[in-house]
């Protein structure tokens, strides 16, 4: 796998992290952003600092995902054809993403560092879409260095990111609550050589605007309707 996506490898991170400028069209931002917007309010859930949607369905206590499909703005054209094409998902149990997490964070809103844990195939896609923003990377055993990250990547809107294996299990990430993303350039941002304008960001800082991110992954542990039902004492 990853053959067609090793010139967009972020060569300073231990493997593997991946960057994709205009990974998708305005068009298609314009599109998502309007889905995502309209989506039913109860699909809201409102965090503290930030606030999330979550498709198909939330994971069960024991981190199973309900057999169901992702809804078609979620698969075309991102999953299918894009990430079929890049395989980006090749080497995961179902092949495929099964489960998207939509969060939306507004200006001084972030997210504390955290690892995505075992409930999925250590490999997440990020699609950005409305605003740029900076994820933040810190070594796992050490807490000590939570409050300076190891490492910055910059995303653009309508980028994709791809973190997978070490960097997935021996890291946690991070968005910082701050209005204006500082200290940005060539040292200090990781994939300051993939962007694909890094010209807005060469005064070295940026004003936060809403940002929105879908964040693809795959659940490991399916539960199919029948067998959920049965469980519950329903038909047999
Ligand atoms: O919004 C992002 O890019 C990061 C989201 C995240 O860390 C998560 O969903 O676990």
């Amino acid at each position: 796998m990853n053959r067609d996506l090793t010139p967009a490898r972020i060569c300073s991170l231990p493997a593997d992290a991946f960057y994709i400028p205009d990974f998708i069209s305005e068009e298609e931002e314009a599109l998502l952003l309007q889905k995502v917007g309209g989506a039913p309010r109860p699909r809201w859930t409102h965090l503290s600092r930030r606030r999330l949607q979550t498709w198909p369905s939330s994971l069960t206590k024991s981190n199973t995902l309900l057999d169901s499909s992702l809804p078609s703005w979620l698969i075309t054209p991102i999953i299918e054809p894009r990430f079929h094409a890049l395989g980006i998902f090749t080497d995961s149990p179902h092949k495929s993403p099964n489960h998207v997490l939509v969060n939306e964070y507004r200006p001084g809103q972030g997210i504390m560092p955290h690892e995505d844990g075992a409930a999925y195939y250590p490999i997440v896609a990020t699609v950005s879409l409305g605003a740029p923003i900076v994820l933040d990377i810190y070594p796992k055993n050490d807490p000590a260095e939570r409050r300076n990250p190891q490492f910055r990547i910059l995303q653009e809107r309508r980028s994709l990111l791809v973190t997978k294996e070490r960097l997935y299990s021996d890291f946690l990430h991070g968005i910082a609550e701050v209005t204006r993303d500082e200290d940005l350039g060539a040292q200090s941002i990781c994939n300051w050589g993939l962007l694909g304008d890094p010209g807005p960001f060469e005064v070295g800082s940026y004003a936060r605007e809403t940002r929105t991110s879908l964040t693809f992954r795959d659940v490991l542990k399916v539960a199919k309707m029948g067998k959920t039902l049965n469980f519950l004492g329903g038909p047999k």
